[in-house]
């Protein structure tokens, strides 16, 4: 049974970027300049997060997809599903879902009976995938919602319907431990019993390897973090010359979290219209774009230790790169 609703956004164009200038003024307002990474995901920053995911020093993509191809049996045994009884398969942050494609091939030839539920901050990439999975996988259900991570707790609660979470990619990382931790509670108390939590994180490994993922040599990383300063002067008119900014990516293996920075060459101000402020920047001058941090399951474990969560199982790639968790009740 095919099944389509585009009717459920949760944020609507105009309320997106009076978050957008709420944050940038906050961010770049701080002693240590930040801008949020969420903010990424505009049209272009999906293509080139879509090329960042097949160069060859990206191996995170790879890693996780190479779980989803060659043990999708060890996860649907993992996460004990049965063609027999009904769920709900919500993925957060599905991009383009090409690892959950594997499942949902899987699923689908199982006789598994779900609807797929895919929620991205990026309307455009659920355009995207809808139809493509409409197209490949038509017997496969799909309900797409816009928003971030924190938006759709509340409409975790709001049926009691079997479910599995998808939080694949390490996406994540992209969180502090703290807020990691807050979100992770916050998500355990929206779920029931049996509900089940697949979490893909990439591992603490060496800078050698990490590194150069976040520094990739046909310059795609940079681009898509000056794109943020494109973002920004398109759609709070401010004149960031991406001429004087310059990535640079920052990971210790010892503290496992790779830190993505736009420093300023030279000193300057930079005026944004729709805030009708400017901003000063020293010459090498900082902006912190992004984190992305590693795990081991003792950091896990932390971010786990004030959740109702306990982990199951967890299953690895060849390489052991990535894992992915099991979480249960
Ligand atoms: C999608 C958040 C997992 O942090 O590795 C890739 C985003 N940024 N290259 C990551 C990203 C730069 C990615 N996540």
């Amino acid at each position: 049974m095919k099944e389509t609703n585009t009717l459920n956004k949760t944020t609507s164009n105009s309320t997106m970027i009076d978050q957008l200038m709420n944050d940038v003024d906050l961010g770049l307002s701080n002693k240590e300049k930040t801008l949020p990474s969420k903010y990424f995901y505009d049209k272009i920053g999906d293509a080139l997060f879509v090329e960042i995911m097949h160069l060859p020093e990206y191996y995170v993509t790879r890693a996780e997809h190479e779980i989803f191809k060659n043990q999708s049996q060890e996860i649907i045994a993992a996460l004990k599903l049965d063609p027999n009884y009904y769920f709900e398969l919500i993925e957060l942050g599905a991009g383009d879902g090409l690892k959950t494609k594997e499942l949902l091939k899987e699923l689908n030839d199982g006789n598994y009976n779900f609807d797929y539920m895919p929620v991205d901050i990026s309307q455009n990439a659920l355009d995207s995938l809808e139809s493509d999975l409409n197209e490949k996988l038509p017997d496969v259900s799909i309900q797409t919602k816009q928003g971030d991570y924190f938006e759709v707790l509340q409409s975790l609660k709001e049926n009691k319907k079997p479910k599995v979470i998808l939080f694949l990619g390490s996406n994540i990382g992209n969180m502090d431990d703290d807020i990691a931790a807050d979100f992770i509670s916050k998500l355990s108390n929206s779920l029931q019993e049996n509900d089940k939590v697949f979490l893909g994180v990439d591992l603490i490994k060496d800078a050698a390897i990490v590194l150069p993922a976040y520094d990739d040599s046909q310059g795609i990383t940079a681009a898509f973090n000056l794109n943020l300063l494109t973002r920004i002067n398109h759609d709070l008119d401010a004149n960031f010359d991406l001429g004087s900014f310059e990535h640079r990516p920052e990971y210790k293996e010892s503290d496992g979290i790779a830190k993505s920075y736009l420093v300023s060459t030279v000193k300057q101000s930079v005026y944004i219209g729709k805030l009708n402020k400017s901003f000063q920047f020293e010459k090498n001058e900082k902006i912190l774009m992004e984190i992305s941090r590693k795990y081991n399951d003792e950091i896990l474990n932390t971010i786990l230790s004030d959740t109702r969560f306990k982990i199951k199982t967890r299953i690895t790639d060849s390489q052991k790169y990535f894992a992915n968790y099991v979480l249960e009740l």
